[in-house]
């Protein structure tokens, strides 16, 4: 088995999916956390848009974005989490291709500066959710996404309902329940062991104290909790 390196902002969403993906294959590797204020130049040497996550392998190569890493640990390691199926895998990269948009959208409400962009923020989130419903009602069974196999459209969108129910109990945003099918999809991912990242325990209060820093709009609704972040 080659050596996996993956590099990390200890709370971004999308090391979180390559990470989600590496566990589901039960992959060793070492998660490797940089300060996006002050990102290495061994760092900068092999991420060619300076973002995380970047995946190196046997110290020589440098795989970077989420979803070209994700395919490519599906490509090269079992279990295969794509489905076998021509069709279904096809539909399944329909919606993986749909995530950046899911993210903006249902997290977006995290960088609005003011009152008025939060509300703008939040009153986006139902048309993602939305989408994300019909395509569950499409897709008949539970609890994941292509039913009883665990896929990776759901090691995707994991780290992206994860922050909404954090941002839901910074200030309440109220739409997750109005989406029942979504809603026991994101229950299924928050109880699946894989979901939940470094530290397991004070991931939560990580992302608040990042979001408290931000000083955005919503910053002021979470209290000091640097202890709890360290
Ligand atoms: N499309 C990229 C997005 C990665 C991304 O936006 N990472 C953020 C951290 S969560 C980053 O590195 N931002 C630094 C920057 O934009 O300079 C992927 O899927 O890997």
């Amino acid at each position: 088995m080659p050596n996996y390196l993956l590099v990390s902002f200890k709370t971004c969403p999308w090391v979180q999916r390559a990470a989600i993906v590496l566990r589901e294959k039960n992959i060793d590797f070492e998660f490797r956390h940089i300060e996006p204020d002050n990102r290495p130049e061994w760092f900068l040497a092999i991420s060619p848009h300076k973002k995380v996550p970047v995946l190196r392998i046997d110290d020589s190569i440098s795989l970077f974005e989420s979803n070209a890493i994700a395919e490519y640990l599906d490509e090269s390691i079992a279990p295969r989490l794509h489905p076998a199926d021509p069709v279904a895998r096809a539909i399944n990269r329909a919606w993986t291709d749909y995530l950046p948009t899911f993210a903006a959208q249902v997290t977006g409400c995290a960088y609005a500066a003011t009152e008025a962009d939060h509300t703008r923020a939040v009153a986006a989130i139902p048309q993602a959710f939305e989408r994300l419903e019909k395509a569950l009602a499409t897709q008949h069974a539970g609890p994941f996404f292509n039913g009883a196999a665990y896929s990776l459209v759901d090691a995707a969108y994991a780290p992206f309902l994860q922050r909404y129910h954090f941002l839901d109990r910074i200030k309440t945003l109220g739409h997750l329940q109005n989406f029942p099918r979504l809603s026991a999809w994101s229950d299924a991912l928050l109880a699946r062991p894989s979901t939940h990242s470094f530290p397991e325990a004070g991931f939560e209060a990580l992302y608040r104290e990042n979001l408290r820093k931000r000083g955005q709009f919503l910053s002021q609704f979470v209290s000091a909790t640097a202890a709890a972040a360290e």
